[in-house]
Order: structure tokens, then sequence, then C-alpha cells
């Protein structure tokens, strides 16, 4: 067992006591899935693009029993999470399986509510009341999907519980539903992805379009080199209008074009029928999707290192032509450039989150540091730099 996973089965054997305590009886089970943290390829899966997420040493855990036997209690969903309010111990949440309508649960809770929500509705599945004990190390708010980790162990969890035989692909477009739908944020379907196709030491090649997978090695300790993600403690939320908007551009570019989406648009289309600024966003799109291809291209010929200048060429297309970096991105971002990282970039929706740099593994410690003293030279909150490694996807732990 790797030290990773026994640091997991750890955590599932402490969850699931706390389970007993909390519930007054054992779970059936527990499982996890991953955070993530996409290399290349950003704002490009709702515009049916290419990217290069890996699933991270980083997860939600969620215990789970089911309600046996019906009765007046048999739909109630009963949750609880030990992300919680400072003073409290645990968040509760309790709702009722049918009728779920979105904006009914608030906080946390709306991410197993949005897949009890969506598997209830056009799923047509008849969900039983549970209980979920619910136990995470994706810290939140930092760009690194805790949400979706939440909303895939869920759904891994009920896929094995109910008998449901779902496959990895169904369940990332339901998750992206439960996020669209009941969540209200308007993501793509890279996050879920990552969390229930990744593999340890590789990375996951996806075609949004079709879903089409490729894990592609990410030999990081091999060749000496470590990826350090700054979270920058400033907090996002893509159910804001940054990134609808972004959204929206790309569809009219799209459209404007004469194309279904920003995929089908040929290399060489004019892109000056387009105003400035849409042809801006079209044009870190279709770049982005270039470096997507580059940097499979360098991981398949086992060249990890030159992976570094995409990412740093991905970061300046984000902030310049998709503005959707902030100063604190692009401090680390720099900061990490010039303390010896061989590249650098800003890394999930933007406007606050988290950036990564590639970085040969004997300078991680002192890029951190570099980043931590540039953030209080700029009076910005302390940020938290820590080296994460490709783990695998989603799955049962005990
Ligand atoms: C967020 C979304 F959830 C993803 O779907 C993706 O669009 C990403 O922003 C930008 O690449 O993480």
């Amino acid at each position: 067992m790797s030290a990773q996973d026994q640091r997991e089965h750890d955590r599932a054997g402490a969850l699931a006591a706390r389970f007993a305590e909390v519930f007054g009886h054992a779970p059936d089970g527990v499982w996890r899935a991953p955070g993530r943290v996409n290399l290349i390829g950003e704002h490009t899966d709702y515009n049916d693009g290419l990217v290069l997420p890996f699933a991270i040493d980083r997860s939600a855990l969620v215990a789970v029993r089911l309600r046996r036997g019906g009765g007046p209690e048999g739909d109630v969903v009963d949750l609880a999470s030990t992300w919680a309010p400072a003073g409290e111990e645990l968040s509760r949440v309790r709702f009722r399986a049918g009728g779920l309508a979105p904006g009914a649960v608030p906080g946390w809770g709306a991410y197993p509510a949005g897949v009890v929500h969506v598997l209830a509705g056009s799923g047509g599945v008849e969900v039983p009341g549970f209980e979920l004990l619910l136990d995470s190390t994706v810290p939140v708010g930092a760009g690194l999907s805790s949400s979706h980790a939440v909303e895939v162990a869920t759904v891994v969890a009920l896929d094995e519980l109910l008998g449901l035989g779902l496959d990895r692909p169904a369940m990332a477009r339901l998750t992206q539903r439960a996020e669209n739908e009941f969540v209200g944020a308007p993501t793509g379907i890279m996050d879920q992805s990552a969390s229930l196709l990744g593999r340890a030491g590789a990375a996951l090649f996806l075609d949004c379009s079709d879903l089409a997978a490729e894990s592609v090695p990410l030999p990081l300790a091999e060749q000496g080199l470590a990826v350090v993600v700054v979270d920058t403690k400033v907090a996002h939320s893509h159910a804001d209008g940054g990134y609808a908007a972004r959204r929206a551009a790309c569809e009219r570019g799209a459209a404007a074009l004469g194309a279904g989406s920003l995929r089908e648009v040929p290399d060489d289309a004019d892109l000056g029928v387009l105003d400035p600024e849409t042809a801006r966003r079209v044009r870190h799109v279709r770049t982005e999707n270039r470096r997507v291809l580059a940097a499979v291209a360098r991981l398949r010929a086992g060249d990890v290192r030159s992976v570094g200048e995409l990412l740093t060429a991905s970061h300046a297309s984000l902030r310049d032509d998709y503005e959707v970096s902030c100063p604190e991105l692009d401090l680390a971002v720099d900061t990490a450039l010039a303390a010896g990282a061989l590249g650098a970039r800003m890394t999930g929706g933007g406007f606050g989150g988290s950036a990564i740099a590639l970085v040969p593994a004997e300078r991680a410690g002192a890029v951190a540091a570099a980043v931590e003293r540039a953030f209080a030279a700029a009076g910005l909150r302390r940020p938290a730099a820590f080296t994460v490694v490709p783990g695998d996807g989603a799955g049962r732990v005990r």
C-alpha cells in the first residue's frame, strides 16, 4: 500500500468510528474522491476543448449508510460534515430525497443534495434516505475542486449502494448537472472527470467534446520535479458573474463564426469579424487547446521539464486575453518563476484560488518561501503553499 493509500485508509477508519458516534451505528462503507489540479487546458472544457488535469493526493471522504425499511423517515437524508463553522464540531443538514428543488439546501449540503436531485429527477432513481458523514482534505475555495470532490464521492457511494451500474463518464455528466442545475454554477466537465478518472503518476488527457480519455504519464519525482500549489486565499465562486460571462463570450464568438462550439472553428478562421474583447476570449481558447496538445506530446516523449514554458504561456493568455487572473495569482506566478520555477500558471477558473508551479524538486521549499515573502511584502494575506502528486481517481476505501 502506498503512503497515500495508507493515510486515506487511516482517515477512513477514523471517519467510520466518528460516524458510529454521530449516527449510532456503523456506515455501510467509506468512499473517496480527490480534488484536482489542472496542469493545462483552462476554460476550454465548456468549449468542447482539450484539458490535462490530474487528481491530487487530497480528497473528500464520505461514510454512508442507507436507511432501510421505509417508514415516515424513509427518505430523510441526514448529512454531517467536519466542514463546520468556527467553534462547532460538525455542520448538520437534513432534507428529504424526494421533491428537492434548487436553492432548497444551502452551503456544502447542496453538493450531496445536487447529486440526489439529479438521480431522483431525470435519472429516475428512487433514492432512499441515507446518513452521510463528510471529511475533506481538499482546501475549500482554493480552486482545487473541493465541491466536485464531495459530489463525486457521493455519486460513487450511491452508485454502489443502490446498484446503479453507472460508468465513469455517466457519473461525470451527472455531477456536472448537479453543479449546473442545483448548485447554480455553470461549470464544465473537467473537474469531476479528473476526480473520477485520475491515475497515480499520470495526468488525464480529456477531449471534452466526447469524453475520450487517456492517462499520460507525469513522472514528477522520477525526473526530480515537483508541482507546488499556491493557494492565494482569495476566495472565488463560479456561481458569480465572471465565469458565466466568459462562457457567454465564447458562445457568442462561436455563433458569430458560424460554429456550434469554439472547437469547431477552423484554425485559420478570421477573428477580425469579432469585437476586440470577444476575439481575445476566442484567441485564448484556441491557443490553449494547442498548448494542451503540445504538453501531451512532450509528456508522451517523456519530457516533463519543457512543459513548464507552456504553463507560463497559458498564464499569460489567461491574464491578458481571457482576463481571469488577479494580482495575487500574477504575483504567485511571477515570484515562482523568479525563484527558479520551470513554469507557472493559475489553475482552475481563476478570479482567485490557486496557482501552480512546476519546479525542480530541490527548489520547492525555496519557491514556496519566496512566494510567502512576496505576499507579505505586498501586504497580502499569507498564502498556503504545498506540493501535490498525481493520485488515483475516486473509489471505495473501506
Ligand atoms: C472551473 C470549472 F469547474 C471547470 O469546469 C473549468 O471550466 C475551469 O473552471 C476552467 O478551466 O474549475
